[in-house]
């Protein structure tokens, strides 16, 4: 029997990663029929996605530094290989995916410098006020195209350099994690497109590093690679990693190594001109362009320009996510209360709507030592009742981030000067079915779920098309479309839409960081 080609995709978020094995399918009318996808006599070409590894993703604290667990992801990495051969799956290719911004050091013998820092670590504390002093506000942004988040690579490197850190001077490469990792399985050193643009170091109108910031800013240039385009082939798995796998030298791709962007391409869009909302961790909300937005007024609402595939830009603004939910739940269960997301889910549906709001962009929430705790100060700062049960808690921080996907999609219209009918929505969020209607709800429009694992199938889209399997985006996104069924949320009634204007009014009063 003649095997369908195959790929394979790591899709690491902060959360957990993920190892999922991509082929293209071909129903004939009869399996078709049986499905119920597809009409008429023509078979249809799926994608057909199988998990065949998942792990956690936790950080460790070493000393008065968070950091990446690093070594334990590259194992990991490892062990989703050999299951995929194990599984009966021979890819052509494989390819890594992860959040952005953060990166290892290599010395001049390829070994790492050091454990890679978590982009959560404190060490940037205060640095984005410093380099803005030192650089000039707009002309920080007009080079780099970023929202000032404390932990892009950027501050992170002035923070390091501040804190006379021996490690730059040291180092002969800076490998972005994707690249970090898809190193240590080849031995080739590159530096991938989507994955510079979240440096802050790489100039978007430009196309090109920054030298000159980095000069001034003391950061060594000569140790960022020259960029590649997703689509790049890095490289074989090296002698060594085949011998200790057992598997034979497959290729290792560069895809839209930042996972957002993975996400972002695999939007099941009819339209070029999309709003969407990749909801994991962190929510990321934006919209596809053909090139950076760098004027005044998205500098004044902070959202970010960074690249994607084809050569495409993002206009999205970070937004908390799920994370303030992720640490509610960590903490309760060091109490001795575990609570799966589903049953947060289903404690939230029985708990009062609409009655504490937060601001989920409040930086306070980026990293506090007890959330639950964290949360209950800033409803008494804001006169607000202190939410008193998990379901409450997760009441409140679901409306509060529905709220702003709300004010952040307004405001995204505002920039691009678009209108958008709906939200696309992506990510492990959309597993959150509350969330999802809440969201319509808040926005007054649809919203489109789906697919759930966005960033894997993009990330495997991007192996196709190098491979040959498919010819362009267009492809792509078709294959999307026939594969992974959308689930639709409509806005509820007239009269939750006047509830639903109330909290945004009260939301927009919160203030802090409601630019
Ligand atoms: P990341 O890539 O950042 O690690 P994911 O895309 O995997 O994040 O999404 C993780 C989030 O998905 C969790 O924070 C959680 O809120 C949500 N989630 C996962 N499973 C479920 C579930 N069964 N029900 C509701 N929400 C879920
Ligand atoms: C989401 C993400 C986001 C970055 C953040 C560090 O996983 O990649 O786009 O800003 O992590």
């Amino acid at each position: 029997q003649q095997r369908n080609p195959c790929v394979l995709a790591f899709d690491l978020g902060a959360s957990s990663g993920r190892a999922f094995v991509g082929e293209i399918i071909t129903e004939t009318p009869r399996d078709a029929s049986i499905t119920g996808i597809g009409t008429g006599n023509s078979s249809v070409r799926k994608l057909q996605i199988t998990e065949v590894h998942r792990f956690s993703n936790v950080p460790v604290q070493i000393g008065g530094h968070l950091h990446w667990d690093t070594p334990m992801l590259l194992r990991e990495i490892k062990t989703g290989i050999r299951k995929a051969f194990q599984t009966g799956y021979h890819p052509e290719s494989c390819a890594i995916d992860t959040w952005g911004v953060d990166f290892g050091l290599l010395d001049r013998n390829g070994e790492l410098l050091g454990i890679p820092y978590h982009y959560r670590d404190r060490q940037t504390d205060g640095v984005v006020e410093e380099v803005s002093a030192l650089v000039g506000v707009k002309r920080l942004f007009r080079e780099s195209g970023l929202q000032f988040m404390p932990f892009n690579t950027l501050y992170q490197l002035y923070a390091m350099k501040k804190a006379g850190s021996p490690k730059l001077d040291l180092a002969e490469t800076l490998l972005l994690t994707p690249d970090l990792l898809s190193y240590f399985l080849t031995d080739r050193r590159v530096c991938e497109f989507t994955m510079a643009t979240t440096t802050g170091l790489f100039d978007p109108g430009r196309g090109v590093w920054n030298d000159a910031l980095m000069e001034q800013l003391g950061i060594p240039s000569a140790i960022f690679p020259d960029p590649v385009p997703p689509g790049t082939v890095i490289g074989e798995l090296t002698a060594e990693v085949c011998a200790e796998l057992g598997v034979p030298p497959i290729r290792m791709i560069a895809v839209a190594s930042h996972d957002t962007e993975s996400a972002a391409a695999a939007v099941p869009a009819d339209s070029p001109a999309f709003a969407y909302l990749v909801s994991g961790t962190w929510s990321l909300l934006g919209t596809q362009m053909a090139k950076p937005l760098l004027t005044p007024a998205v500098l004044e609402r902070q959202f970010s320009n960074e690249g994607g595939v084809d050569g495409t830009y993002h206009l999205l603004k970070n937004i908390m996510g799920l994370w303030i939910l992720q640490e509610c739940k960590r903490k309760w269960e060091q109490l001795g209360e575990a609570y799966s997301f589903a049953e947060l889910v289903q404690l939230a549906e029985q708990a009062e709507p609409l009655c504490t709001l937060i601001d989920p962009d409040d930086l306070r929430f980026m990293n506090p030592a007890d959330m639950p705790e964290e949360i209950r100060t800033y409803c008494r700062e804001t006169g607000q009742p202190v939410p008193d049960s998990p379901g409450a808690f997760a009441r409140c921080i679901l409306e509060s981030l529905a709220l702003r996907y709300s004010q952040v999609l307004e405001q995204a219209e505002e920039l691009t000067g678009s209108r958008f009918t709906g939200l696309h929505m992506v990510g492990g969020g959309i597993q959150n079915e509350l969330l999802c209607r809440l969201t319509a709800g808040a926005i007054g429009r649809p919203v489109w779920a789906g697919p759930v694992e966005a960033s894997a199938i993009g990330n495997l889209l991007v192996q196709l098309r190098t491979g040959g399997w498919i010819k362009d985006s267009q492809e792509g996104l078709a294959l999307v479309k026939t594969s992974f069924p959308l689930r639709i949320y409509e806005p509820e009634f007239e009269e939750h839409r006047a509830a639903w204007a109330a909290a945004y009014k009260r939301f927009e009063q919160l203030g802090r960081s409601m630019k």
